[in-house]
């Protein structure tokens, strides 16, 4: 079926709903959003693991946009879970009426762009193909899984999971040997309840990881009424910080305070619980001996709590910088490696050999196992979009034009891709923030600019090739002017996935920053963007970011 629309939205998660509320009900486009999944969601409905649950403190983990929309939901707990969010986007769908241009069930597999008739081609796995003017990737930052390529995976004779494609009807792990691969944000989070119903667990650990409590519960009456008296105020911090949290970032300096004082932030932070621990001073992320002070706090938390001296030993051995790696937040998980029937396997000194018909071979040893699960991450950023075959101009494919790493402008646009957006693309703030925040800004923006377009009678707007690598540098800069680019092993590098390019791919200048350059660029006549094909209309080229420093936007 061939279906010609105004504007093509790809992902139904938090962007993907929120760009076609903008897209058809502020700007009167056309709109249709297609859906690999089942149902809303995005992340959320797909990851659905043991103790999945957002990190995001839940008054802040939403839109802003509608205040009456915030009035009449209510979050339950101080962190929400995957069915409260899915219940929040279902109730967001249903009071702007948006899922009647939701396509669930059909992945986008290709986006073409025909040059001559200035319109994106895009065919779905359902075999429906669509015709727009403007295709919007809201694919999601961290929704293509890694699962890695260990031999032997095929042979295993019990059952194995990637945390991301949690079956939707849970796995019964009751008197299961399990082994689990992976200690970052998922694994932190699935340990220690898959230690509450297995017969055994095995985490195999590669590289040990920081964690702070998250402190969990129920929200009271009082905190819930405070929330909906006060969105304009949270909102403002949340527009405001550089990690888009509802918490400010403390001013002061680690050298400020006496070691005493120090020691008691810490602990008093510690006790809050949460991301809010990398708030406790203003130079954390940007001064080695600063950032030392916080992370041996945290490595003396993990061998006071872990009676295992050798377990401990293992845990708390961590080579980067405190959040340097996306800081986890947990619930027991350190304590779990005290129960009997948990065991730790440190892969730096006896890494795994092959998977066997009947568990995991290490170095040293054979792990019997029933059940395998990766906690083994994401394909980050650019995996959703290269997963899709999307050519731009010339019939040129963004895997070749991002051979050597992405390539963006603001990580809104591509250069060649005309009319083509991504919502927290490469290179923007995303996952160094609060996603929601970044995902309005981002939808706004687009849908800002798309109405311009039409009022002026533009029809297309393309990142400018100059403007694009400029735009790399500065993000290259913000991340050396940081502790972040002192863990090259991290997926915010695409260290993760094996011959992936080493490019620092998130903007870590900060998400307020960031906001005012956006701002600016469009209030200038949209700078660093070319207006009209052939560049006829060219907006004014000449674009620059000031320095690279700055508190970083995490
Ligand atoms: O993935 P990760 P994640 N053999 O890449 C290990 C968000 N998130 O799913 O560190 C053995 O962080 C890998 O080891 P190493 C959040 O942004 C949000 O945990 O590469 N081990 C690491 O330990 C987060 O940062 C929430 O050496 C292998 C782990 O697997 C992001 O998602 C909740 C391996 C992967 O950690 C990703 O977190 C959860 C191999 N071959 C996640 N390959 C919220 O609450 C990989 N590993 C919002």
């Amino acid at each position: 079926m061939d279906i010609e629309v105004d504007a093509l939205v790809v992902g139904a998660g938090f962007a993907g709903l929120y760009q076609l509320h903008c897209l058809r009900d502020r700007v009167g486009l056309r709109t249709v959003v297609l859906e690999a999944g089942g149902d809303l969601g995005g992340t959320w409905y797909w990851n659905r693991y043991p103790g999945a649950r957002c990190d995001s403190e839940s008054h802040a983990y939403r839109y802003f946009f509608s205040r009456e929309l915030n009035e009449e939901w209510e979050w339950s707990e101080r962190y929400p879970g995957p069915p409260e969010i899915r219940a929040y986007l279902g109730r967001v769908a249903e009071k702007f009426d948006l899922r009647r241009e939701i396509r669930f069930g059909c992945r986008a597999v290709s986006a073409h762009y025909d040059e001559t008739a200035n319109r994106w081609r895009v065919e779905t796995d359902t075999g429906d193909r669509y015709t727009a003017t403007y295709l919007v990737a809201a694919v999601g930052c961290l929704s293509s899984a890694n699962i890695p390529d260990i031999s032997g995976l095929a042979d295993f004779a019990g059952k194995w999971y990637h945390t991301a494609h949690w079956p939707h009807e849970g796995v019964d792990l009751k008197g299961k040997r399990v082994g689990q691969v992976g200690t970052g944000s998922t694994g932190i989070q699935a340990a220690p309840v898959i230690a509450e119903t297995a017969a055994h667990l095995t985490v195999f650990q590669r590289t040990p990881t920081y964690s702070v409590p998250a402190r969990n519960g129920p929200l009271s009456a009082e905190f819930k009424r405070w929330v909906r008296e006060n969105h304009e105020e949270i909102r403002a911090i949340a527009c405001s910080t550089p990690n888009g949290h509802a918490f400010r970032i403390a001013k002061r300096k680690v050298a400020d305070v006496s070691p005493e004082e120090r020691q008691a932030i810490y602990e008093a932070a510690w006790e809050v619980g949460g991301l809010q621990f990398r708030a406790t001073f203003h130079d954390l992320m940007i001064d080695q001996a600063a950032n030392d002070t916080a992370a041996e706090f945290l490595k003396g938390r993990i061998r006071a709590v872990v009676r295992d001296p050798q377990t401990a030993a293992a845990l708390s051995d961590i080579d980067h910088p405190y959040a340097a790696k996306r800081p986890p937040i947990d619930t027991n998980y350190f304590e779990t490696f005290n129960r009997d029937n948990v065991a730790l396997v440190d892969l730096r000194t006896d890494p795994i050999e092959r998977i066997t018909p009947s568990g995991i071979r290490t170095r040293t040893r054979e792990i019997s196992l029933d059940v395998i699960v990766f906690a083994t991450g994401f394909d980050a950023m650019t995996g959703p979009l290269l997963a899709m075959d999307i050519r731009g101009r010339g019939g040129r494919t963004l895997r070749e034009d991002w051979i050597a790493g992405p390539v963006t402008y603001l990580g809104l646009q591509v250069p060649g891709y005309p009319n083509f957006f991504t919502v927290t693309g490469p290179g923007s703030p995303s996952v160094l923030t609060n996603m929601p925040v970044a995902i309005e800004q981002h939808a706004e923006w687009i849908a800002d600019c798309i109405a311009h377009l039409r009022a002026k009678r533009i029809d297309a707007i393309e990142a400018d090739a100059d403007a694009a690598r400029k735009w790399g540098q500065h993000v290259n800069e913000a991340a050396d002017a940081t502790l972040l680019s002192k863990a090259k092993h991290s997926w915010y590098y695409g260290a993760n996935v094996p011959g992936k390019p080493r490019v620092f791919m998130p903007y870590a200048g900060g998400m307020a920053r960031y906001r005012r350059t956006c701002d600016e660029v469009a209030a200038n006549g949209y700078t660093g963007f070319v207006l009209g094909l052939g560049g006829a209309q060219a907006g004014a080229k000449s674009v620059e970011f000031g320095a690279a420093g700055g508190a970083p936007g995490i």
